[in-house]
Order: C-alpha cells, then sequence, then structure tokens
C-alpha cells in the first residue's frame, strides 16, 4: 500500500513548464526543519509528505528540457530495474547473495568487451566513471612494477599522461594510488582539441631521461565540455613504442560503438588496454552504472584488486569463481547491471544505435540552429554532443561584460527552472553547454530551449542597455 501511493506520487503529472525549482539552501532547510529526526519516528503519511517535498525541490532530469549534464532522461524499464534491485536489496559480493546478477554482469562485460573488438575481456561494474579510470591506472601501476601492491611505492617516480582536456578523476586517482598529482602529466590538445600526440612522446621521452617511469597514457574518448575524442590510433603508436599501459575514458562517448554512423570516432579502440564506459549517460540508465572492461586480460581484476581475502565471506566452494568481491574494489555493491542489462534487452542493439544516433541528430539540430542565429556564437566546433555557445549582447563589445552577461544570464536559466543547460569557462570565455545525451529530448525541446534562453537574454539586454 505504502510502495502503491509513492508509485502513484511519481507518476502524478509535472508542471510541464517547470523542470527545477531552484531556492535558496535556507529555504529547503526550513521547509524540512532542518532535517531533523524526531525521536519517535514519524508515521507513514509525514514519509510520503516529505518524498513529495523531496521531489518538488528536485530537478526534473527526466524532462527533454534537461539539457545540463552528461546523462537524462527517464528510461522506464530502468527505473523498474532499480525498483527490483532495491527491493531484493543484495551485494554483488558473493554468488551466493547475487546469482543471477553474478553471471549476468560477467556475460554482459564479455558481451561488450567482444563488441568492441577485445579479445579476451573481463572487467567489473563500479560506482561511476571515475572509479573505473582508477582501476584502471591502479591496473597499469601494479603491471609496472608487481611489487607495489603489497609493498608500496617504492620511492620511484612513476608518470600517466593525460589530455589537458582530461576528466580531473585523473588526479584523484593519482591521489588514491600513492603516485601523486604532480605525476599526472597534462599534454596540450592540438586544433581538433585532441591530445597532441607528438607532444605526448616527447614529454615521455623527457622523463624517462629525467628518471621517472612512465606507465600509463589515457585517452579521453569524449570530453567533457569540447566532446572531442583522442585519436586512439596515433596513442596506441606511442603507448606501444614505449611498452606503456593505453587506457581509453569512455565514460561518456564509449557507447559510439553501438552505432555504425558514428563509430568511427573510436577507430582503433580495439587496441585499448582498458575501457571505462558508463551506461547512466548516453544510454540512459539510471544513475549509476559504470563498468571498466580489460582487453586481453583474463583474471586482471582478480590480479589487481583481490587482497587474499579468502576465509571472510569468500567460501572454497565450487562455484567460488564466479564470486565478485575478492575481484572488486569494494566488498558490498550494488546491483548496477540489472538496469543497463534489461535496458539493454528491451532495447536490442538496433534499439541503442537508434537511441545514439537520435542524440547525434539532436546535436547537429542544435547546431545549426545557434550557428544561424546571429545573437549567438559558437565556441567550438562540435564533434558530439556538446554545443558550447554563448550570447552575444548588441551593445558589450569588452569580454568581461560579456561573460559577466552570460554568467547572469545562466543564473536567471536556473531560477526560472523551464530548461537547464549547464554553462563552463575556458580561456577566460564563459558560455553555454548544452549537451543533447537526453534520449527524451524531442526536437521541440531544443527549440524551446533557444527560444527560452533568447528571450530572457533579450530581456536582460533591454535591462542592461536601460542602467
Ligand atoms: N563525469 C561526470 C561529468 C559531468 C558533466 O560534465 O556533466
Amino acid at each position: 500500500m505504502f510502495l502503491e501511493s509513492v508509485l502513484k506520487i511519481l507518476q502524478t503529472p509535472k508542471k510541464p513548464e517547470k523542470i527545477a525549482n531552484f531556492v535558496a539552501p535556507k529555504q529547503i532547510i526550513e521547509d524540512f526543519d532542518n532535517f531533523k529526526i524526531a525521536q519517535n519516528g514519524v508515521d507513514k503519511d509525514v514519509i510520503l509528505q516529505n518524498i513529495e517535498k523531496y521531489l518538488n525541490y528536485s530537478v526534473d532530469t527526466g524532462s527533454g528540457r534537461f539539457l545540463n549534464q552528461l546523462f537524462g532522461g527517464r528510461d522506464e524499464v530502468g527505473v523498474a530495474a532499480e525498483l527490483v534491485a532495491a527491493y531484493s536489496n543484495t551485494t554483488m559480493a558473493t554468488f551466493e547473495m547475487a546469482p543471477v546478477a553474478s553471471l549476468m554482469e560477467v556475460k554482459i562485460i564479455e558481451d561488450i568487451g567482444h563488441k568492441i573488438g577485445f579479445k579476451d575481456p573481463e572487467g567489473k561494474f563500479v560506482s561511476g566513471g571515475s572509479y573505473a579510470n582508477i582501476a584502471a591506472i591502479m591496473t597499469a601501476r601494479n603491471k609496472m612494477n608487481e611489487d607495489i601492491k603489497k609493498k608500496g611505492i617504492d620511492g620511484k617516480r612513476y608518470v600517466a599522461f593525460v589530455s589537458a582536456d582530461a576528466h580531473y578523476c585523473f588526479l584523484k586517482a593519482a591521489n588514491m594510488i600513492g603516485i601523486g598529482t604532480d605525476n599526472i602529466i597534462k599534454i596540450p590538445v592540438d586544433d581538433e582539441n585532441k591530445i597532441n600526440c607528438k607532444i605526448l612522446e616527447e614529454k615521455i621521452i623527457e622523463e624517462k631521461e629525467k628518471g621517472a617511469i612512465p606507465f600509463f597514457i589515457g585517452i579521453t574518448l569524449g570530453t567533457t565540455v569540447k566532446g572531442a575524442f583522442d585519436d586512439i590510433e596515433k596513442a596506441y603508436k606511442v603507448a606501444k613504442e614505449h611498452k606503456m599501459w593505453l587506457h581509453g575514458d569512455g565514460a561518456y562517448g564509449g557507447p559510439v560503438i553501438f552505432s555504425k554512423k558514428y563509430k568511427y570516432l573510436v577507430n582503433s579502440i580495439e587496441n585499448l588496454d582498458s575501457l571505462a564506459i558508463d551506461f547512466h549517460k548516453i544510454i540512459g540508465a539510471p544513475l549509476v552504472s559504470s563498468a571498466i572492461i580489460f582487453n586481453d586480460k583474463k583474471n586482471m581484476t582478480k590480479e589487481t584488486f583481490d587482497i587474499d581475502s579468502g576465509g571472510y565471506i569468500f567460501h572454497n566452494h565450487e562455484h567460488k569463481e564466479y564470486d565478485q568481491g575478492p575481484s572488486s574494489l569494494q566488498c558490498g555493491r550494488r546491483v548496477d547491471a540489472l538496469k543497463t542489462w534489461l535496458i539493454m534487452l528491451n532495447l536490442g542493439y538496433d534499439g541503442l544505435e537508434k537511441r545514439i544516433d537520435h542524440l547525434f541528430g539532436l546535436a547537429n539540430y542544435c547546431h545549426e540552429q545557434v550557428k544561424n542565429d546571429d545573437d549567438f556564437e559558437i565556441i567550438f566546433k562540435p564533434k558530439f554532443l556538446n554545443i558550447c555557445f554563448r550570447y552575444l549582447p548588441k551593445n558589450l563589445k569588452n569580454e568581461d561584460e560579456i561573460n559577466d552577461f552570460n554568467e547572469k544570464l545562466r543564473y536567471k536559466i536556473l531560477e526560472a527552472g523551464f530548461c537547464f543547460v549547464n554553462y563552463s569557462t575556458i580561456n577566460n570565455k564563459k558560455f553555454f553547454r548544452l549537451v543533447t545525451t537526453n534520449h527524451s529530448t524531442k526536437y521541440e525541446d531544443i527549440d524551446q530551449t533557444l527560444h527560452f534562453i533568447k528571450k530572457l537574454a533579450k530581456d536582460q539586454e533591454q535591462l542592461t542597455n536601460s542602467i
């Protein structure tokens, strides 16, 4: 009865003109009575009221006008899978606790690995793309020096290389695996915003001459702001020459492998040693669904993560190869494979391809609209799903003033709550980053969003002129 009431609340149509209700923290704290816990608890009616309040302040990321972050949309099969996962409430640690999910996870990773062209793929679902990248760099470190896992860093300097536009998680990874954040070397990008492989090789040689141990190249397949794909083939040549691990951060762009039309963006992907891939980004699974997949490396997760955990909850039994805990970063772990598998089962490979091609269609359409509008300026020519642009107020010529105008405009968009787009700053230029990563977005959502931004901008321009 209680769960039925929750479902009823979730299915009550929202006000279509508002997808966000952005307020100051103070109002939320007051509305929730500072999240106080009563000594005697409260009854379920109060719980339902709190759920309604919670949803009132939540961003409706299922709306087609949610174009703010690299995920979005509401896949009902994915939502159902999350309900089932929460209801059955188990951990991926052992086969006996998650019999179907353990087998499902192994198979789905193998299948996707084979689709990529990996020879003998193996991997794990992890809690986000950042963790997938951490898993890869940790594996590469252990491969470079097999003693590190037990004895720790030996005083030598281990260096890893990523592009200047790579995700910040590589710095977090360096902190976590003990090589130090200074030893993530950021390589400039070329005029297509791809890692410059000539400079990459020069830097590797330079670091070797300084006595460091270059062990990892992390290229990005879909950078978060510019949407660039590093050139795998060129990076592979460098990695091979210098006997380094080549990892692809495909958290965002990895799923283009499912599209015949766009998989050229990841040409040579089969040459990676490992790939991070998110299913909650452009595939549309509910957050979080991420995996690290290793190429021709059976038992890699066990080699990297197992620390002789036997005897605890991992018993000697005939199916122990299916216990996922020893070869994971975590002990307790959510069943994230279920939503991904059910979505894939529902859509099939054709449906996945259609979903991805739709996102590219939206991006091309949005780019055309912005490009052909004199009030807007495109910042980077899009290669993927990121449309980076800014509004050009007629009477402002000074860069700082234009930046200020666009920053204020973004804040007004947030306050209005009709649509949701992000903004970014590069080379001291502030601009909107609209991402067409939401499979629920329709072409009319793009029109409405651009129209709305322009209307707010015109009002703001008038106000600026009248001051
Ligand atoms: N790794 C999460 C990316 C978030 C974003 O750029 O929207």
